[in-house]
């Protein structure tokens, strides 16, 4: 098939290169992002051919936010070459790091407070264990930073050799600010010598004391191969079809996503997400990085190994993606996707019969693991056969840490985790945008909860409690926190559509305990990241509107949800997004040292009326008594 959503092909990044640097001669030019420029809705609605747009953002020789080309593959040119404001600059790119590492390990007044710590920094050999994590400025930015000037802050930890975790050894209380524009260091923050943690914290093979030897093999087999079919990006599985991709900033997206032929889903992605750390300690007090967006999210993708990240019949995707001096990388096995039983779906044993029905669950796993910085996260998009669909986001890799001592210790703000290392607490916020197509549209969105009846004459004891219903009619009334007490949920529903009972057709979003973004509205953290204040946003489909921060968010102060819903427009009836948020807050434990073992957090979405029965009765038994 011809997938209009298929992500794009080593051939194609490579043309559209060659067709951006014979339109724009610039030697300074390089990328930060390659992406297909997903095709109008409409077009894609109404089976009008479009043509295969690649979109590059990138930095040049002129002093603003960068580049946002789109090159139009069909005709061959150049179509638009929009220049970014200072105030919402380009993503950083690996050129970007490159300049400030380098920048960072010359510069004299950054290498004697290196030296001062009794680390070796005087040859390029000891230099090379120098771990250096350049983190984005935006937000806080030191006064030596000429406005607009695009900026990281750059801080280190040693490494005992290539293999091992610098983590362990955080140089702390050093800070060093490079302006990425004047491409020079602009400020050495020292907040004083603080001991080296004593030890190491290697969690590789070779250094383990010992390996486990009483874990028999589990083998996952299906002799007669997986019960998906894939054409082009496109997938076929127990009446599901839909598409999937990877975006530079969203990563895994799934498109058109349709049960037994009825639409569900035009698009389900992330759309971005915030870190914030909560710990007064000037190392970590700025940090709330927007990873997808500033760092590229999707860029950063994993190639995933059979038996290790994914067990079982495994089908991978390849996704291919453009370096910052304009060649072709392609990350095989980028997405991982296959079946995976899913204990029992439905069971009842009939004590008059003394007879025992149960079927099996399985789910279709469609996975994707990015890695930035010591984090990786792992977003899982699972289908069932009974018609959920969740989100799973895994939460991996090594936590920020702090050397402390007993005096300058703060165990509220960063519980320790090893010896002379404490970790900060801090926030992971996932905003995630679905874009809604159930039954067709239009759809509407209500908040669901049950309350307690007041006590009367029909409710003489108080023992009774109802399901409410509230239509959510415009976007002010769908800024929605979670309430677990009264077990509040909101339901999508397609008016014109009417099960077998004559209801509409719905399904619902179940959202996780989550907390919202835990700092004040007025702050640089709460502007920028608004949308991690409230659980459930909701706008009228508009094409362009993406970006729960904003389309840019590199220096960038504020955009996204906030402005998006300025106007209060209606979103009664009508081309239906939902913007969930869903958040943890991680306090660290001394059992995520060294390395972090998975935290869970996502949502669930769940047909409700939207099938006339339980919709597994088909099932087949599997049990032969
Ligand atoms: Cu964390």
């Amino acid at each position: 098939m011809n997938n209009p959503f298929a992500p794009l092909t080593a051939l194609e990044i490579t043309s559209a290169v060659s067709i951006f640097r014979q339109a724009h001669a610039d030697e300074q030019a390089v990328f930060c992002s390659s992406g297909l420029s997903e095709p109008n809705k409409d077009a894609v609605n109404s089976n009008t051919p479009t043509a295969r747009i690649v979109k590059f953002l990138g930095t040049d020789s002129t002093p603003d936010g960068g580049f946002e080309a789109y090159v139009n593959l069909d005709e061959g040119k150049l179509e638009s070459l929009l220049r970014l404001p200072l105030e919402a600059q380009a993503p950083y790119g690996y050129a970007d790091l490159g300049v400030a590492i380098q920048l960072t390990k010359n510069h004299p007044e950054w290498l004697a407070a290196v030296a001062a710590r009794g680390i070796a920094c005087d040859s390029d050999e000891a230099l090379e264990h120098i771990q250096i994590d350049p983190w984005p400025a935006g937000g806080y930015m030191v006064p030596e930073l000429p406005a607009g000037h695009r900026a990281v802050r750059c801080i280190a930890f040693v490494r005992e050799d290539k293999t091992d975790n610098g983590y362990a050894r955080p140089i702390h209380g050093l800070i060093c600010h490079v302006d990425l524009t004047a491409k020079q260091v602009i400020a050495v923050e020292d907040s004083g010598v603080v001991p080296m943690p004593p030890n190491p914290g290697r969690f590789d093979k070779a250094h383990q004391k010992s390996t486990r030897r009483d874990l028999q093999a589990i083998e996952i087999t299906q002799p007669d191969g997986p019960s998906f079919e894939v054409d082009d990006y496109h997938v076929k599985w127990q009446g599901y079809e839909f598409s999937v991709s990877i975006h530079p900033v969203h990563g895994l997206v799934l498109h058109q996503l349709s049960l037994r032929e009825r639409p569900i889903l035009y698009r389900a992605a992330l759309s971005e997400m915030i870190v914030p750390y909560g710990d007064a300690d000037n190392m970590h007090s700025w940090k709330h990085v927007l990873d997808a967006s500033e760092y590229n999210m999707g860029m950063l993708i994993n190639s995933l190994k059979l038996g290790c990240d994914c067990l079982g019949e495994i089908f991978y995707f390849d996704v291919s993606q453009v370096t910052w001096d304009g060649k072709v990388k392609t990350v095989e096995n980028a997405i991982c996707m296959h079946e995976e039983d899913y204990g029992i779906q439905w069971k009842h044993y009939d004590s008059e019969s003394q007879t025992s029905e149960v079927r099996r669950s399985r789910r279709l796993v469609i996975s994707s693991i990015f890695t930035i910085g010591n984090y990786d996260y792992g977003f899982y998009w699972y289908l069932y056969l009974d018609g959920t669909i969740q989100m799973e986001i895994k939460l991996t890799g090594i936590v920020g840490v702090s050397a402390v001592t007993p005096e300058t210790h703060n165990p509220a703000q960063s519980p320790m985790i090893a010896q002379g290392l404490a970790s900060p607490v801090h926030q992971h916020v996932f905003c995630f945008r679905l874009d809604w197509d159930l039954d067709g549209g239009p759809n509407a969105l209500y908040e669901n909860q049950i309350e307690m009846v007041p006590i009367g004459e029909n409710n003489p004891e108080g023992t009774q409690f109802q399901s409410v219903s509230r239509h959510l009619t415009d976007e002010a009334s769908a800024k929605r926190n979670i309430a677990p007490e009264k077990s509040r949920h909101w339901k999508v529903v397609n008016p014109d559509s009417h099960n077998a009972l004559g209801l509409p057709v719905a399904y619902k979003l179940l959202p996780a305990a989550s907390p919202p973004l835990l700092a004040a509205e007025n702050s640089a953290v709460g502007q920028r990241g608004a949308f991690g204040k409230h659980q459930l946003w909701a706008t009228p489909y508009t094409e362009g509107e993406f970006s729960a921060a904003g389309a840019h968010t590199v220096m960038h102060s504020s955009g996204g949800l906030p402005e998006y819903t300025r106007h209060n427009r209606d979103i009664s009836n009508g081309d239906l997004v939902m913007w969930h948020t869903v958040a943890l807050t991680h306090v660290p434990r001394p059992e995520d040292w060294p390395v972090m073992p998975v935290e869970y957090t996502g949502f669930h979405l769940i047909p409700v009326g939207f099938f006339d029965e339980n919709p597994t009765l088909d099932l087949p038994s599997q049990c032969h008594t």
